[in-house]
C-alpha cells in the first residue's frame, strides 16, 4: 500500500511554458509568489533536496511551470515569479494569461502555497492571485519568507497584520518562514502534506478520511 505523499519524495518531472501542455494530474499544490520571493528556495527546503528547484539572485529566474512529483500523478509545482520590473511588458501580459488561467481553471489545484517576502508582504500583484484563486473556495497556505531577516518584533508585528487581512477568508492560513533558518518549515510541511492528505493514494487505507475520493 502507498502511504500519504510526502515531501521529500519530490521527484523533478517536467517544465511545461504552455497551459495545453500540462501533465495529468491528480492532485498539485502550486507555489506562487512575485520574483525572488523564495519559491524555489521553500521547496528545496520542504522536500529536503538541496536543489531540485533552481534558485538564483536574479529574480525571474523561474520561468517554467515546474512540476515535482511526490507520488502517482501528484505533484508541487513551482510557478514563474511575477512583478519582476525589468521584464518586458509582453512578457509580463503572457505570464498574466498564464498565472490566471492556471488558478482559476487548474481542475487538479488542490490548494495554493502563496510566499510573500516578510518584509513587503501583500503587495497589489498578491492580492491579484488572491483574488483568483480564492473564489475556488480551495485552501491557500501564505509564507512570510525570509523571516530571518526581521526582529523578532517585526516578524510578531508582519504575522498579526497579515492574519489580519485575510481574516475575513477561513480558507487562508499564515505562517512565518525562512529558508535560511528553517524557521517554520516543520509547520509548512506538514500543512501542505495535509492539503493533500484527503485525496492521497491511500483510498484503501482504512485511517484515510471518508471523503478521500471526492475531490475534482
Ligand atoms: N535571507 C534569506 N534569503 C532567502 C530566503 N529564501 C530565499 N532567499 C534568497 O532569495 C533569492 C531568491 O530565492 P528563490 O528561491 O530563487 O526565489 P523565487 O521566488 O523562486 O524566484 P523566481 O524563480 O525568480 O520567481 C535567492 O538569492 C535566495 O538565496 C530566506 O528565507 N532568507
Ligand atoms: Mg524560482
Amino acid at each position: 500500500m502507498t502511504a500519504k505523499p510526502v515531501l521529500n519524495r519530490a521527484q523533478f518531472h517536467t517544465s511545461v511554458a504552455r497551459l495545453r501542455d500540462l501533465p495529468a494530474s491528480r492532485a498539485e499544490i502550486a507555489f506562487a509568489g512575485r520574483s525572488n520571493a523564495g519559491k524555489s528556495s521553500a521547496i528545496n527546503l520542504l522536500t529536503r533536496k538541496n536543489r531540485l528547484a533552481y534558485t538564483s539572485k536574479t529574480p525571474g529566474r523561474t520561468q517554467l511551470i515546474n512540476f515535482f512529483e511526490l507520488d502517482a500523478n501528484i505533484f508541487l509545482v513551482d510557478l514563474p515569479g511575477y512583478g519582476y520590473a525589468k521584464v518586458p511588458p509582453e512578457i509580463k501580459a503572457q505570464w498574466e494569461a498564464l498565472l490566471s488561467r492556471y488558478l482559476q481553471e487548474r481542475a487538479a489545484l488542490a490548494g495554493m502555497v502563496l510566499i510573500m517576502d516578510a518584509r513587503h508582504p501583500l503587495t497589489p500583484l498578491d492580492q491579484r492571485m488572491l483574488d483568483w484563486f480564492l473564489p475556488r473556495g480551495k485552501p491557500v497556505h501564505i509564507l512570510l519568507s525570509k523571516a530571518d531577516k526581521l526582529s523578532g518584533n517585526e516578524r510578531a508585528q508582519t504575522l498579526r497584520k497579515v492574519r489580519q487581512a485575510v481574516a475575513a477568508h477561513a480558507c487562508v492560513s499564515v505562517q512565518l518562514f525562512s529558508s535560511l533558518s528553517r524557521l517554520g518549515a516543520e509547520e509548512a510541511a506538514a500543512r501542505i502534506e495535509s492539503l493533500l492528505e484527503p485525496l492521497g493514494p491511500s483510498q484503501n487505507d482504512d485511517t484515510a478520511p471518508a471523503m478521500a475520493t471526492q475531490h475534482e
